[in-house]
């Protein structure tokens, strides 16, 4: 059965589930007897609910367009929008548990502060106390230090509906602060993208039905991207042949033709190796490399030189002859693609592999071509005006000399000259920047939409670090460990709850996501927090932050909106979305279609001068990875039924859910004494996990594999293992390199105590 079939248009479809396991219990195994009893399913009936717009936010592939169906004030149920061909009606198990979420009753529900930080002496307070306390704070900071670069903001990607640039713009409202810049997630791979074709744009994920091979090199889009397999499915039914990449046997992997298990890190080796073989056998796309491309001859050379079938077999560990016979089918069927995940780039050398990728790909004629590519990911459909993230900085506001670089890889606003910038921190080095932060210290954090303590990296230095701040302050929907590791915290609205419009970085469709229902409890969107911010500091020192008093949520969304993006999908206005999401008008499903490159040269770069002037090779050569200094390597990627810290914390999700796991091979557990289901410790130079072991053959010898995921009831937490290690690129255009999250090595025994 296909997954997307399976899950397709199913209305309630976690209620329905719930409802099934109930009657289960009721029947199991005892025949007719006590066969439940079935109420007669009343008809659905449409009319019956107000319906709405709404827009998944999370930093997910899908950006799912989303049916509401309220009734009473109350959300009843979910389901994708079938207007949009992506989402197709469907969501995934996360999606549906949305009514969950915003009827959690976990939610935090008030502004809160704690009398202690870490001690747990939460009590209510109101806004008005909660922004009394904050700016107060604010304006003694910049009265000690005569700036505020004391005060910072650490946000990522909890909710990437476009208002919520709000956040930034709040915090140049106040003044020059500290920001911490940079994305853990993918930045490696827009640099390497950015080397070699001049910008980050991939084909239409809809256009993989017309590819007559795929390489899914490094991405799990069973569990990541879960509306792309259908794509997948389709490509196959058609005859294409998928091929996944990846040290894990995933359930990508499961539904493939075939797997390669590779050597984490090694992913260079063995495209540069594809790369010589394109050569050997004369298969090049000479017009391509010639015409649409510098540096070819370059490469080549290298090639020859450096690098053989056999070396790219060695070192990754898959077979030459597989390599070979590939890289033939590859270069025969047309178009052939590569997904290139951003699993793969998490490594010091990341962005190096993805370079070689590139060079693998437009070697073989496939870039610029409906169903070819080298995809990865897009910003085409995000130009927004941004204009809840552009405020003006108070009149005398002073911060960093000289102007501000790169905000992030949003900032399509940013960069402009200024006599004062912000100061800006490395969000891959959360704590150590922190430590390190002097002239002046990190007094005050702001955060929002991130949770550090589950999603950067060496928490127990992240704990010293946060010991150094004189207040933090979260904007949250639950208690996760940052808001414990809080003063105050901030109750901000779900998805239903606030306007916005979203975006995708994978598909070319755009959704409007309206207000549902009233905030709950005392629930506000992050810019009516702003809004209030502001209040606050002007009624104590008026002229202090420029940031609107007042704010209408589906005013601003308006205001998001231009004539570019109006054409682009080609609406009249923002109101034809409430029918339904639009999709992008492409030229051509292909991306670089007319072979237009973005780089210097304006042709697809083999070698770039600009990769050498910022200090890499200037042609994708091999890089070697990190050096192992503990017997397994450990790899935390990302989980079926949660998003980060999202969703798992949910009681409903807990039933699918309910614990974290270490998989181990069973020939290493065997050596290690380790039986299935025993409490182990996972443990390295930075920390420790203690969790119960699960015997697999789905992971290599060497690696042992636990899944990010925050669960509100265990201590668990895979940061404690996972260092602050640099990736290669990423600075360029993100202000910051990436982490190297994949190259993390420790040891495992059984936990004292032993079996449980
Ligand atoms: N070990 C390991 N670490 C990783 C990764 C990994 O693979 N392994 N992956 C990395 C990657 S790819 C990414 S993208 C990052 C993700 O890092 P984050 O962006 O920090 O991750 P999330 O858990 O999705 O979201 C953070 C918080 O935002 C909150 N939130 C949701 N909606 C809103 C809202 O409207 N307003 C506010 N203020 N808050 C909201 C959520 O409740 C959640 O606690 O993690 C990185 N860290
Ligand atoms: N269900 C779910 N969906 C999500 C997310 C989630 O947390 N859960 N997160 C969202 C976000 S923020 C992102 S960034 C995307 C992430 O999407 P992906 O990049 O697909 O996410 P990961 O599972 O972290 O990594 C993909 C694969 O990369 C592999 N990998 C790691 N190192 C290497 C290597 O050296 N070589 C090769 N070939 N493969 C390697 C991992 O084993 C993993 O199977 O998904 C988004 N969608
Ligand atoms: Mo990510």
């Amino acid at each position: 059965m296909k997954t997307h079939e399976h899950l397709s248009g199913r209305r309630g479809f976690l209620k329905g589930l719930l409802a099934a396991g109930a009657a289960g219990m009721l029947g199991s195994g005892t025949g007719s007897l006590l066969r439940p009893h079935r109420a007669e399913a009343a008809p659905f009936d449409p009319s019956a609910y107000e319906v709405f717009r709404n827009a998944c936010p999370r930093n997910c592939y899908d950006t799912c367009s989303i049916k509401t169906y309220v009734k009473d004030g109350v959300v009843q149920f979910v389901e994708g929008a079938p207007e949009s061909t992506f989402t197709k009606g469907g969501l995934c198990v996360k999606g549906y548990t949305y009514p969950r979420r915003v009827y959690s009753p976990d939610r935090i529900k008030y502004p809160m502060l704690q009398d202690g930080r870490g001690s747990g002496n939460w009590r209510r307070i109101s806004w008005d106390e909660a922004m009394d306390r904050i700016s107060d704070k604010i304006l003694e900071i910049k009265k000690r230090d005569g700036s505020l670069l004391g005060l910072g903001l650490t946000k990522y990607s909890g909710n990437f509906g476009i208002t919520n640039y709000g956040v930034e713009g709040m915090m140049s409202s106040l003044g020059y602060t500290t920001r911490f810049v940079g994305t853990p997630c993918w930045p490696a791979g827009i640099d390497a993208q950015n080397y070699d074709l001049g910008d980050m744009w991939c084909n239409d994920p809809e256009d993989m039905v017309k590819a007559r091979y795929i390489i899914v090199w490094g991405a799990n889009p069973a569990w990541c991207s879960m509306h792309s397999m259908k794509y997948l499915y389709a490509a196959r039914e058609r005859g294409a042949k998928i091929l996944v990449i990846d040290p894990i046997f995933t359930q990508t992997a499961a539904k493939a033709d075939e797997f390669w298990q590779v050597r984490p890190g090694t992913d260079g080796a063995l495209a540069l190796g594809m790369a010589r073989h394109l050569l050997d056998a004369g298969l090049v796309d000479m017009d391509f490399v010639r015409n649409a491309a510098i540096g070819y001859e370059d490469f080549a050379a290298y090639l020859k030189k450096n690098v053989t079938v056999e070396w790219a077999a060695e070192t990754s560990g898959i077979p030459a002859d597989a390599i070979r016979a590939a890289t033939e089918d590859f270069a025969a069927a047309k178009p052939a693609t590569v997904w290139i995940g951003y699993g793969m780039q998490r490594h010091t050398n990341g962005g190096s592999m993805v370079r070689a990728i590139d060079a693998f790909v437009a070697m073989s004629g496939n870039i610029g071509v409906e169903g070819g590519g080298a995809r990865y990911g897009h910003l085409q459909t995000w130009g927004f005006n941004y204009h809840a993230m552009i405020q003006k900085q108070p009149a005398g506001s002073v911060g960093m000399r000289g102007a501000s670089g790169p905000k992030g890889e949003f900032d399509f606003a940013g960069g402009e000259a200024a006599t004062y910038s912000d100061r800006t921190l490395n969000i891959n080095k959360t704590a150590q920047e922190i430590l390190d932060a002097k002239d002046p210290e990190l007094r005050m954090l702001w955060i929002s939409c991130k949770n550090p303590f589950a999603q950067d990296f060496d928490r127990n230095k992240l704990e010293k670090a946060f010991a150094k701040l004189e207040m933090v302050v979260s904007v949250e929907q639950f208690f996760t460990e940052t808001v414990r590791h809080s003063d105050i915290v901030l109750p901000v609205t779900t998805l239903f709850e606030e306007w916005t419009i979203s975006a995708s970085y994978w598909h070319y469709w755009l959704s409007l996501n309206e207000q549902a229902i009233k905030p709950m409890h005392e629930a506000k969107s992050n810019i009516e927090i702003a809004a209030l911010l502001s209040r606050a500091m002007n009624a104590k020192e008026p002229g202090s932050c420029t940031f609107p008093q007042e704010v209408d949520g589906k005013e601003w969304m308006i205001k998001e909106c231009n004539k570019g993006i109006y054409d682009l999908f080609g609406i009249s206005s923002w109101e034809d979305l409430r029918k339904g999401p639009a999709k992008a008008r492409l030229a051509s499903s292909a991306s670089w279609h007319d072979r237009k490159f973005k780089t210097p040269s304006g042709k697809y770069e083999f070698s770039s001068a600009l990769c050498a002037k910022n200090g890499f090779a200037a042609l994708p050569e091999y890089v070697e990875g990190r050096r192992p200094d503990a017997p397994f390597r450990l790899m935390t990627p990302h989980i079926q039924f949660g998003l980060h810290s999202q969703f798992i914390n949910l009681d409903w999700m807990e039933a699918y859910y309910p614990e974290p796991f270490v998989y181990i091979h069973p020939a290493a557990a065997r050596k290690k004494g380790i039986a299935d289901g025993d409490m182990v410790r996972v443990s390295n130079r930075i920390g420790e996990v203690r969790v119960r072991a699960r015997l697999s053959g789905n992971v290599a010898e060497d690696c042992v594999v636990m899944y990010e995921a925050w669960f509100r009831k265990l201590n668990f937490n895979v940061q404690n293992v996972v260092d602050d290690c640099e990736a290669d690129m990423g600075a360029m255009k993100t202000g910051a390199p990436g982490v190297a999250i994949h190259d993390q090595f420790v040891d495992i025994a059984p936990a004292d105590g032993g079996r449980a």
